[in-house]
């Protein structure tokens, strides 16, 4: 039979009478049929794994939904978390686990000649963000829901998440990912709740009959926004939240007057430029895109967000006046600053509030989680762009900046220059908005995501905002649920830990501690080390099927998984790389230990250094992966399409995780917290949440090296150090020397020059100052790797030690000092 034919056997599904409620796995099973029929219209003979999915997803959810109605419908205040990126992976693992229904499902499908993990790798990852930051909202999401805060996740539906990423000959092409391309068994349409949000337009003023100016946007512009909503259980099945994702819709679908006269495009083209909101995820990571559309979809999902919260609010309270008591709206990053204004406009044109009222209420109910200090990553918007496309929250940004500045000039004088550097109005390059400002006048609290990150957002970025109001700065360092990260992504390691701890370890970490106790015990030592062994096997043959490369797991596996970011310094790991093919070639008789170093990781796509840099990666692993010189020794593999679902193969099967960029720079990463947590060494700078990593798991059982924060700036304000750093150092001399000539890229020689001359001439992020240190702890590594029963005597320790980093620890602390909501 065709794949896409309907069943035409006299297969049936079985009747729900017919099946023992006493048996699960019979349950479970006829569930997973009676969707396959009537909610798929096939039958076994015709399903294909995806088929599968979608049938054992639906019939999941109808479980999800079971738990939901459990949940109190009324709570007394909830968390809303405004992110324009949600990067969810797959969700069938996490809903199975959750659950508690992961060997009961294997065992239905197992029934029916069906393979779970076959069934797993069906379903399409939903991307709908970049990286750790749309990364950290997925796993707040799951953390919120397993510590049962009433909380709704708003953001954006987007037909395309990112991109996928091909290699070809060594360059990134980026294709559209279309994972709705054969529809989402999760989600929920809410057509009723759909709202309408404006665009352009103007502002009409209207005199009250006491005298009083009224003012009300009447926007040129309306886009449809319709909710999707993806249930989220909470471990145990105990608590179910919503993930709310708004799509866009154009109010006409058709301009039926141009159509009936021919013009068949022209119909369309409103639809079109509504629904372009939604379509696509911008790719930019730690990049603003400066294009109209990105602040298009900013408001759009922010404003749609707004007038839901507003709009249930006033079912169940009544008086807006009351919102900070039942309601906490976290914004991540300035890209729903505009939240600030938005809900000042509904409070007072919409709602009536007076200002001062409605001022109260914003300034009582916000949050703002600042992720990054990178100056070309901060927001800013030029005002004459927000003057047309939504002049009224233009006005309010100077009303409220007006305010503002006056009682600063009341407090701290008059002192123009510390008045602009407050100012909500940037005025160097052209009028602009600051979101960053914006959303810190805004917001009760504003928090930083690692100890470091806070420290630097109070010295620099927000220095003169943070001398106003000492204490509204906080530090809420990141975290990773572990349900994803160890439990459903490392099933050897769980075992292992249920067994030396105790099954309470998976609804309490804190319970890992307990494996500093057999952390030199051999016998432990031995299934840690096979439990890493399996999982080396399973990425080889990932790797063998994505690149060709064989990999050796004996090896040990290096791995720098993440964005390709300069200030992450891929450049650095590989110019180690290119020094140790040199080493080794030059030295063939020393007993080099065989190592592999992995890398994986997408490149915005008009980031041309960052796409040299994977060009760079893939030349020095065809070169150095065909010299039968480092066979054995060296393998080099760049692996395509880095994903969350590529994430949950590597993680588990790396030894050694590099989380080397520039000191002061990354402002936490959680990639760091994953590795380290399934017991890979870090090799990494004092930055970011590295510093925690070190606190908790001891000095001895990572490797630290190169400039901390303040010496990278002590040797930023020195010219020509990197001059002086490269003619101090022969080696890294001879490995820029061999990459500036061509010796990857013979058939074209300039091809990275432009990597190194900016090594030589800025070298922004300080890469040779970094290298010999970097050299020499990576030699550190090799010998460490050598004394193999402490060197899994530290790993245990990094698994033991890391409990701290659960994004339930981070959720209570937001639970607690940011939002004022009860846990559990
Ligand atoms: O947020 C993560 C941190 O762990 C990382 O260190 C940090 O780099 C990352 C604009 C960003 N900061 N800024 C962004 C993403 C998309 C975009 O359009 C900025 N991402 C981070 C979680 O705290």
């Amino acid at each position: 039979p065709q794949p896409d034919e309907a069943p035409r056997t006299l297969w049936k599904p079985p009747a729900a009478a017919a099946v023992p409620q006493s048996d699960p796995v019979a349950t479970l099973r006829a569930a997973i049929l009676g969707k396959l029929a009537y909610g798929l219209g096939k039958s076994p003979a015709t399903a294909r794994d995806r088929d599968w999915f979608a049938a054992t997803a639906l019939a999941l959810r109808d479980r999800v939904v079971d738990a939901s109605l459990e949940t109190a419908p009324f709570p007394h205040k909830r968390v809303y978390y405004l992110s324009l990126e949600f990067l969810i992976g797959r969700l069938l693992s996490d809903v199975m686990g959750n659950l508690d229904l992961v060997a009961t499902a294997r065992a239905a499908l197992a029934g029916l000649g069906v393979d779970l993990d076959a069934v797993s790798d069906a379903e399409p990852d939903a991307a709908l963000g970049n990286g750790g930051l749309g990364r950290l909202a997925a796993c707040f999401m799951e953390s919120m829901a397993s510590l049962a805060i009433p909380a709704y996740g708003y953001g954006i539906r987007y037909d395309h998440g990112l991109f996928r990423q091909l290699i070809d000959d060594g360059v990134q092409r980026e294709v559209p990912e279309t994972w709705l391309a054969e529809g989402n068994p999760w989600e929920f349409e809410r057509i009723e709740s759909a709202c309408t949000v404006g665009f352009g337009g103007e502002v009409a003023m209207t005199v009250q009959a006491d005298g009083s100016l009224r003012r009300a946007w009447r926007p040129a512009e309306a886009v449809r926004a319709v909710p999707y909503d993806t249930p989220v259980v909470g471990r145990g099945g105990r608590h179910v939240n919503a993930l709310r994702l708004w799509s866009a819709r154009a109010c006409e679908p058709v301009d039926l007057a141009r159509f009936n006269a021919g013009d068949h495009v022209g119909a369309v083209s409103d639809r079109a430029r509504a629904e372009a909101i939604s379509r696509v995820l911008y790719p930019s990571d730690g990049t603003p895109a400066g294009q109209e559309l990105r602040l298009r979809q900013e408001f759009f999902f922010t404003s749609a967000s707004l007038q839901d919260l507003v709009r249930r609010h006033v079912a169940e309270r009544g008086d807006l006046r009351s919102l900070p008591d039942h309601a906490a709206i976290q914004l991540n990053d300035t890209h729903p600053a505009i939240a600030v204004p938005e809900l000042m406009r509904l409070l007072v044109d919409e709602h009536g509030l007076s200002w001062e009222d409605a001022w109260h209420v914003t300034t009582h109910t916000l949050g703002y989680t600042n992720h990054t200090l990178m100056p070309e990553a901060l927001e800013t918007w030029p005002v004459e762009l927000m003057e047309r496309l939504l002049p009224r929250h233009m006005q309010i940004i100077y009303l409220i900046n007006w305010m503002h500045l006056e009682e600063v000039s009341r407090h701290r004088g008059t002192d123009a220059g510390y008045l602009a550097e407050v100012s909500l109005i940037e005025e160097s390059h052209g009028k602009r908005v600051r979101m960053g400002h914006l959303a810190f006048l805004g917001a009760r609290r504003v928090n930083g995501v690692s100890a470091l990150h806070t420290e630097l957002m109070r010295q620099t970025v927000f220095a003169p905002l943070h001398a106003l109001d000492t204490d509204k700065i906080v530090n809420k360092t990141n975290g990773i649920t572990f349900r994803r990260w160890l439990h459903n992504a490392n099933p050897g390691l769980t075992r292992l830990a249920v067994e030396a701890v105790g099954p309470r370890v998976l609804d309490d970490p804190s319970h890992l501690a307990g494996l500093a106790a057999v952390a030199e015990d051999a016998g432990f030592q031995d299934r840690y080390a096979a439990v890493r062994r399996e999982r080396k096997e399973a990425l080889a043959r990932v790797v063998q099927d994505r690149t060709g490369i064989t990999l050796d797991p004996e090896a040990l596996f290096d791995v720098q998984i993440k964005r390709i970011h300069e200030y992450k310094r891929q450049l650095l790991n590989i110019l180690e790389t290119v020094a140790l093919y040199q080493a080794i070639k030059a030295e063939p008789h020393r007993d080099w230990p065989s190592r592999v170093k992995l890398f994986a990781g997408k490149a915005a796509p008009s980031y041309h250094q960052a796409k040299l840099i994977i060009r760079l990666a893939s030349d020095v692993a065809k070169r150095v992966n065909a010299d039968p010189d480092v066979a054995g020794r060296l393998t080099v593999a760049f692996v395509p399409n880095y994903s969350v679902s590529l994430a949950e193969a590597i993680i588990p099967a790396a030894d050694l995780s590099e989380q080397i960029s520039t000191a002061g720079l990354e402002a936490s990463g959680t990639g760091n917290m994953k590795l380290a947590l399934n017991g890979a060494l870090t090799i990494g700078t004092l930055d970011g949440a590295n510093i925690e990593i070190k606190d908790h798991v001891g000095a001895d059982n990572i490797f630290i090296f190169g400039l901390d924060a303040a010496g990278v700036q002590r040797t930023k304000a020195q010219d020509g150090y990197a001059e002086r750093a490269i003619a101090a150092s022969p080696r890294l001399r001879a490995a820029l020397d061999v990459i500036g000539a061509g010796g990857f890229s013979p058939g074209e020689p300039g091809r990275f020059r432009p990597l190194v001359d900016e090594l030589t001439r800025g070298d922004r992020f300080l890469l040779t100052a970094d290298f010999d240190d970097y050299w020499r702890v990576q030699r550190e590594v090799d010998a460490a790797w050598v004394r193999r029963r402490s060197w899994w005597r530290a790993a245990i320790l990094n698994t033991a030690r890391t409990a701290w980093f659960s994004s339930d620890r981070t959720m209570r602390e937001y639970a607690e000092e940011i939002w004022r909501v009860r846990v559990g």
